[in-house]
């Protein structure tokens, strides 16, 4: 098969575009360093329906926060904000944990619309005290945690380089018990699920957190240069 494509962002947006039938904001650039495997593309692009569901149960102008996990990378390329000022995350810094509760802070300050944070399971880690302060407060903040059973750009990135990881499988909660533990509902979904549970979880007030167990793959790394 010839095709061909760049192994940057503009495969993440291509990906999106041909699996979901929607645009995404970026799109296909040609380039050195391609992908040109097919089946590559397929399994990569496993992840694009399930930024497409998050993308359709989030009202257009609800702001959303995304930690350090794969879905959020998939977010920096192919999520379409929709609204300004609506998409936040850690990128830069990079610091885990961060999602959840700067969510928080966008519920307090506006409380008239839902809003969403998306962890991955290690990262929800850093930051799972907070859901005693959603609940203490109330706030209109839903909480998606993807459950990949560890740290998976760094199993998937030392698998790549090395064949093997080591220290990435993680020991955690299960996430809806957790939640409910501290009052919060808590749902366990699928990808196929997904947009009808998260919608749901949006429109009830008060916080929620809903678990979608997936190992998600990420697209080749845009910061190599040229192989
Ligand atoms: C405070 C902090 N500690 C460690 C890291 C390194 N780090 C970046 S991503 C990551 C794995 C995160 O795992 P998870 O939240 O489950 O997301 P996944 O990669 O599985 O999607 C780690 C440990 C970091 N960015 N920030
Ligand atoms: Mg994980």
């Amino acid at each position: 098969m010839g095709l061909r494509v760049e192994n940057n962002a503009g495969f993440a947006a291509d990906a999106y575009g041909r699996i979901t039938g929607e645009a995404a904001p970026l799109f296909l650039s040609t380039g050195p360093g391609a992908l040109t495997s097919l089946a590559a593309l397929q399994e990569a692009a496993a992840s694009a329906p399930v930024l497409a569901s998050v993308r359709r149960a989030l009202p257009a102008d609800s702001p959303s926060f995304w930690d350090m996990t794969i879905l959020a990378y998939w977010a920096w390329s192919a999520f379409d904000a929709k609204s300004p000022n609506t998409m936040h995350s850690a990128q830069g810094a990079g610091g885990l944990g961060y999602g959840f509760p700067a969510a928080l802070g966008a519920a307090v300050a506006d409380p008239t619309r839902p809003v969403l944070a998306v962890s991955g399971d290690g990262g929800a880690l850093y930051s799972v005290a907070v859901l005693a302060t959603a609940r203490q407060y109330d706030l209109n903040v839903t909480w998606l945690i993807v459950d990949d059973g560890g740290y998976g750009i760094l199993r998937e990135y030392m698998t790549d380089a090395f064949g093997q990881a080591t220290a990435t499988e993680l020991t955690r909660p299960d996430y809806v018990a957790l939640a409910e533990s501290f009052g919060v509902p808590g749902v366990r979904t699928t990808p196929e699920t997904l947009e009808r549970d998260l919608s749901r979880a949006l429109t009830e007030p008060g916080p929620s957190v809903v678990v979608l167990p997936a190992v998600l793959r990420m697209f080749a790394p845009t910061h190599l240069g040229d192989a």
